[in-house]
Formats: structure tokens, sequence, C-alpha cells
């Protein structure tokens, strides 16, 4: 089973992330940010993976810290979940529409972080997410997870269709890249390690 669970207490946050890469065992998401919670419980969704997170972050500051650390506590989950990474794709791409937006998201579970994130958000807030933070979310966890992620909004108007398009992208992606393929041996990769 290629699951982790993982809680991660400093003093701006306490966070909690359950993943499972392999059953659909549930999504309960609960971060106090409710734009956030939605875009989460898509994520989980459209990746097809088991998610259960809470996180109680000082909100009274405002969600950048809750956004941020929730994002690497699911990256922490993601790496640890994977494992050897043996037999898994490793790659994964999708593009998602969303109405009038379309969302491009790459990953390559490399062992190695980056971040590529090509977005023009216009309206700055949805409810009380900035939207300048979904940047910094995806940077998290493209570090915590050791992967190589590209997201880019390649044309769209609606900002929270070209978020949500980005979140779902990035669900499917990260389904192709754990998918186990029988036919692969060892890890794919000609250095024999990711
Ligand atoms: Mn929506």
């Amino acid at each position: 089973m290629r699951d982790a669970q993982i809680t991660r207490n400093t003093a701006e946050t306490k966070i909690t992330v359950k993943l499972n890469l392999d059953e659909q065992s549930g999504i309960k998401i609960a971060t106090g940010v409710g734009f956030f919670d939605h875009m989460l419980t898509l994520f989980a969704k459209h990746g097809r993976f088991g998610l259960e997170i809470v996180s109680n972050g000082d909100l009274n500051v405002d969600p950048h810290h809750t956004v941020e650390d929730t994002g690497i506590v699911l990256g922490q989950c993601f790496k640890e979940a994977l494992g050897t990474k043996e037999k898994i794709e490793r790659y994964g791409t999708s593009f998602v529409p969303m109405d009038e937006t379309l969302g491009r998201v790459c990953v390559d579970l490399s062992g190695r972080s980056y971040l590529v994130f090509k977005a023009e958000l216009e309206n700055p807030r949805l409810g009380d997410f900035e939207t300048e933070i979904v940047e910094d979310f995806f940077q998290a966890v493209a570090f915590s997870t050791e992967m190589n992620l590209h997201a880019e909004i390649l044309y769209g108007r609606n900002t929270h269709h070209k978020i949500e398009s980005l979140f779902k992208a990035f669900g499917r992606a990260m389904r192709e890249a754990v998918t186990i393929n029988p036919e692969i041996v060892g890890v794919n990769s000609t250095k024999g390690v990711i």
C-alpha cells in the first residue's frame, strides 16, 4: 500500500495530511480557507487520491502560512508514499479546460525540485484567499515532493477558472506520474535512481 500520514506543527500552523495513492479512501479537507478547500478537494477527486487534510493555521494573520505549509506537508506525504518509485511512470501531463480557460500541468517525479509557474491571475482575492499564494503552494509542494512541476495557464479570463484548471490538471498529472507500469524494470531512469 502506498500511503503516508504526516503531522507538522510549527508556531504558525498545525497540519496533518493523510494520503493514499492507491485507494480512493475518502476526501476530507478542512484548512479553514474555503477556496483552498475547494481546490484541494478537486485535486484529490481528479487525481483519484485518498486525501484527508486538517490545517489549523494563523488565519488571524492571513491564509499564507496555512496554504504554504499545507503544500509542504502534502509534498512530504507524496515523497514518503512513493517510496523507492519502482515501476512508476514518473512523468505526467494534463491539459484541463474550464469554460474559456485552458490550463496545463506537467510533472516529473525526478527527485529534483523545480517549479515553473506561468499564470496571470488578475483578481487578487477570491473570498479570503489571495491568489498570489497559488504559486507559493505549488512551490512548496514541488520542493517537498522533490519533483519538477510546470504549471501554466495558456489562456483564459476568469481567475477562479484559471486556478481551478491548474488544480485539476495537477491532480490528473500526478495520477499519471504515480501509476505503476509493470513494463518498467526498476525505476524509470537510466541512472537507476530518481
Ligand atoms: Mn469552482
